[in-house]
């Protein structure tokens, strides 16, 4: 399918989107969240994509929700229409693991999005920021809530009282994004991190990520026992007989999803 606002394309079993509106920074429209939601859902579809990768440009993964259109409206509006909701619905309904690849700006929803991801790998360029309230509103798709679980209570709060932004190195050291690399390589190295995963066993890889996912939802005795009834579930699969028969035999193993 073809977008206006992504620019989308598979090889080697991983998948990449490119938030792709030059003109405001990527700032997050409807069209796009709408197209984004989309985009995923034919991933997820895809038995050729095994990971995917969200990405913006070198200026920005992306400035924000749209400040343009938000503008005019008041709270009947907003609150009748929520619009992003279904659409942020749909990126987090994706059981592909997808990761964002973030240089430049990363700002207000763009960092709730790139939160919505399952990690993030930045360029050294990269600047993390909740500005909201230099707007008079607050983060609306996530920001007071997955960014304090995230760093914590103090940074996240500070983050979203002050808009103070973030660079690369100090998002590392809170443990918002996995790794840091040089600008230039951020493209090669998320392409290379989504191949690692995509020769993984995609059954297996889906339960890791709803396994992690499920720390954030749920006590951790609720937790552990998740993670224990998958544990055991992945020992009536194919792959499960592969991994261990490859590592005994000295060979790769050949994952198939089953
Ligand atoms: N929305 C719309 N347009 C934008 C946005 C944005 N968020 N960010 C940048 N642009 C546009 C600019 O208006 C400008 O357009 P034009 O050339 O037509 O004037 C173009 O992109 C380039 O931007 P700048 O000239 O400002 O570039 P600079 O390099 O000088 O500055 C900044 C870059 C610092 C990123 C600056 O553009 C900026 O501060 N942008 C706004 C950042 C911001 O406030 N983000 C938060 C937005 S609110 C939000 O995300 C709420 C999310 C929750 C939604 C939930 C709904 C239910």
């Amino acid at each position: 399918m073809a977008f206006e606002t992504l620019i989308v394309d598979v090889e080697d079993h991983v998948g990449l989107i490119r938030l792709n509106r030059p003109e405001a920074l990527n700032a997050l429209n409807f069209q796009l969240l709408e197209e984004l939601g989309e985009a995923l859902a034919e991933m997820e579809a895809s038995p050729r994509v095994r990971a995917v990768i969200v990405t913006g440009s070198e200026k920005a993964f992306a400035a924000g929700a749209d400040v343009k259109d938000m503008a005019p409206k008041g709270f009947v509006e907003m609150f009748t229409e929520d619009r992003f909701t279904p659409e942020t619905e749909a990126i987090l309904s994706c059981r592909k693991p997808i990761i964002a690849a973030v240089a430049g700006y990363c700002l207000g929803g763009g960092c709730e999005l790139a939160m919505m991801c399952d990690f993030i790998i930045a360029a050294d360029t990269a600047k993390f920021g909740q500005p909201e309230i230099n707007l008079g509103i607050i983060p609306g798709m996530g920001g007071t809530q997955r960014l304090t679980r995230v760093v914590g209570k103090s940074k996240a709060m500070e983050m979203c009282l002050t808009g103070r932004f973030m660079d690369a190195a100090e998002a590392e050291r809170a443990g918002l994004v996995s790794r840091v690399v040089p600008a230039r390589d951020l493209m090669r190295d998320a392409r290379e991190t989504a191949g690692k995963i995509a020769e993984k066993s995609p059954l297996t890889a889906r339960a890791v990520k709803e396994a992690v996912n499920r720390s954030y939802e749920t006590t951790l005795r609720e937790g552990l026992l998740f993670e224990r009834r998958l544990f055991h579930a992945l020992f009536a699969s194919e792959d499960k007989a592969e991994g261990m028969a490859a590592f005994a035999e000295k060979r790769s193993p050949q994952f198939r999803g089953r």
